[in-house]
């Protein structure tokens, strides 16, 4: 059966995890945290980073690899929109979110807030913080309001990009910020209806699991919730950071 390593409380994990439910396809999770992945971790991916998907012998590291190979392999309920020119939107729109949201959102924000003190034992950097919350967020907000929907979703359905975007958004609510609804209403609406489907709050109520069960009690309470988790897991005992971690 399709594995994915990784877990529901990543945004990019957490891509994959929507895209697998809106299609209707089985898999089974391996649940680590990143930075407590084991030298097999490391020999799937050597940047060390979740989500990696593993399919018989095919490994594939990478939110947005993974997402597109799934929507080859399993073209129903297509995720990406099959016009050339809005393809190449959809793909640009992603990228803009797994780089530029990811580096203010997950690599300043989410990790000063939640990662740091959490994992590492560390202080937040509140300056940081700072920065993110006055100057970065505001002008990727800015740039993004008009590309939002006025209704709905991005394209004509739901796609990659919805789920995306909604989902770096989740982590930056985890990490205590929101949009402001006044500023950037086209983005505060169109988040919240993705946030308000039943695709995504399951995919919260998965994360509310790992981040309230105790680490040796996480598998057991994911299958209870009604996943399928692997036998195997590539989880080491100490955390370490990965080749591209700050
Ligand atoms: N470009 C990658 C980024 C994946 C990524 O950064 N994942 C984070 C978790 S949110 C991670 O595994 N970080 C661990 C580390 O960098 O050591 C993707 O789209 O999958």
């Amino acid at each position: 059966m399709l594995r994915i390593i990784g877990n529901h409380v990543s945004p990019y994990a957490r891509k994959v995890f929507l895209a697998l439910d809106h299609k209707g396809v089985e898999y089974e999770i391996d649940p680590i945290v990143p930075f407590f992945g084991d030298d097999e971790f490391t020999r799937l991916n050597p940047l060390r980073r979740i989500p990696v998907l593993i399919d018989g012998d095919l490994v594939i590291p990478d939110s947005t690899v993974i997402c597109e190979y799934l929507d080859d392999r399993y073209p129903e309920k297509p995720l990406y929109p099959a016009d050339p020119a809005q393809r190449a939107r959809a793909r640009w729109l992603e990228e803009f979110a797994d780089s530029r949201l990811g580096d203010v959102m997950i690599w300043k924000l989410f990790f000063q807030r939640n990662v740091k003190p959490r994992v590492w034992k560390q202080e937040t950097d509140e300056e940081q913080v700072a920065a993110v919350v006055t100057r970065d967020l505001p002008e990727i907000m800015d740039w993004l309001e008009p590309q939002a929907p006025a209704a709905g979703f991005v394209f004509d359905d739901l796609s990659m990009i919805d789920l995306t975007f909604a989902s770096f958004f989740r982590n930056a609510a985890l990490a205590g910020w929101t949009s402001d609804a006044a500023r950037w209403p086209r983005i505060a609406a169109w988040i919240d209806h993705i946030w308000a489907t039943p695709l995504f709050a399951r995919s919260v109520m998965l994360e509310q699991i790992m981040l309230t069960t105790r680490g040796a009690d996480q598998r057991a309470a994911l299958e209870a919730a009604g996943l399928k988790v692997a036998d195997s897991s590539v989880r080491g005992d100490m955390p370490r950071r990965g080749p591209m971690s700050v």
